[in-house]
């Protein structure tokens, strides 16, 4: 059977984007066509200056909201990152594996880096190194397929480098994975500023949907959103970012193809009416079955520990391998 991981990180309240792009997918999709596996990474979350209680909050929400989107644990495996020590270990196979030069040319790390400088911190050693804590994250499970986001494409293309390196130098012992990007909403766009992604951790929060966001302050921050001064609809994503982000969210909410739901509406405020509306009946069961979740709190943290035994016994055996194809004693 095919092998899928992917993660998201608690670094902050989970978003529009992360539910078009990757949540509704390994939910409707790929749990059932696949052996999946879906991680909190709560490691990578500690890359960015961060407090110990809020990530262990978000943890613990990110954990309940993947299983509200519809993840069944009968399924598939819901985990967190840092009950699995698999995943340290092999970390650091991968920073063995990849150069300082490739690091470095991550287009995520110069834009995190920057962000941290510009806020005033310093930059973590673990922002760098953390495209090898990913490889490690996919290559433990023997990974076919990582169905992610558009933004995290060029960290399963460095994957793929390193196992296809590691497998050259050592002999085969890791899968070199694929990635899967939606075919639509593979980068939604923040509502404040249409060419920048959508993300948790942004400082402009007026254009990011959070998926625990109240209908009311869906409609505000739809309504709100920054479009251009022409009258009309059209979708030319280059020369219209903002109404072609709208669109595409139209299109992956209620269904349909961007450049013919244009054709439909003949102001911007007809269609932020609708895409307020489709955003607010797709979150609602989600929020629904959140809120019935964390009053059970005991619950979820069980089907946690329950996946990353699961998830363990699935990585260890590799992980060992690749221990000893590097030269380490076996024994543990
Ligand atoms: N805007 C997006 N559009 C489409 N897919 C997205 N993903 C994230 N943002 C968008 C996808 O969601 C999955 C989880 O990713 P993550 O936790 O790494 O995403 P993030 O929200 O981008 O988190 P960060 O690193 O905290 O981002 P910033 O700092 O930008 O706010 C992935 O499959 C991702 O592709």
């Amino acid at each position: 059977r095919t092998r899928i991981f992917s993660g998201v990180q608690p670094t902050g309240h989970l978003t529009l984007g992360n539910y078009l792009g990757a949540m509704r997918r390994w939910a409707e999709v790929d749990q059932h066509r696949a052996e999946a596996l879906f991680c909190v990474v709560d490691l990578h979350a500690l890359t960015v200056e961060h407090d110990p209680a809020r990530v262990r909050r978000l943890s613990r929400q990110a954990a309940t909201l993947l299983l509200a989107s519809g993840l069944d644990p009968e399924l598939c495996t819901v985990f967190v990152q840092s009950q699995v020590d698999e995943h340290l270990r092999l970390s650091y196979l991968m920073e063995c594996t990849a150069s300082d030069g490739e690091m470095r040319r991550m287009i995520q790390y110069k834009e995190k880096a920057a962000r941290e400088q510009a806020r005033g911190g310093s930059v973590r050693l673990s922002l760098l190194t953390y495209p090898a804590l990913m490889a490690a994250d996919i290559l433990a499970y023997g990974t076919d397929e990582v169905p992610v986001g558009e933004d995290q494409a060029q960290h399963v293309e460095l994957t793929r480098d390193l196992a296809v390196r590691f497998n050259q130098r050592y002999g085969a012992t890791f899968v070199v994975p694929r990635t899967v990007t939606p075919p639509v909403a593979a980068r939604v766009k923040n509502l404040q500023d249409p060419t920048s992604k959508m993300g948790k951790s942004q400082d402009r929060t007026a254009g990011v949907v959070y998926l625990l966001d109240e209908p009311e302050a869906v409609r505000k921050k739809v309504t709100r959103a920054v479009t251009d001064s022409e009258p009309d609809v059209s979708y030319e994503p280059e020369r219209r970012p903002g109404v072609a982000n709208l669109l595409e969210v139209l299109a992956a909410c209620a269904g349909g193809d961007p450049e013919r739901l244009a054709a439909g509406y003949d102001s911007c405020g007809a269609l932020k009416k609708d895409v307020a509306e489709a955003v607010v009946e797709m979150l609602r069961p989600v929020q629904e079955r959140h809120a019935e979740l964390a009053a059970e709190p005991g619950l979820v943290d069980a089907v946690l520990l329950a996946g990353a035994e699961r998830a363990r016994g699935l990585a260890r055996p590799r992980v060992d391998a690749a221990f000893e194809a590097v030269g380490l004693l076996p024994g543990r």
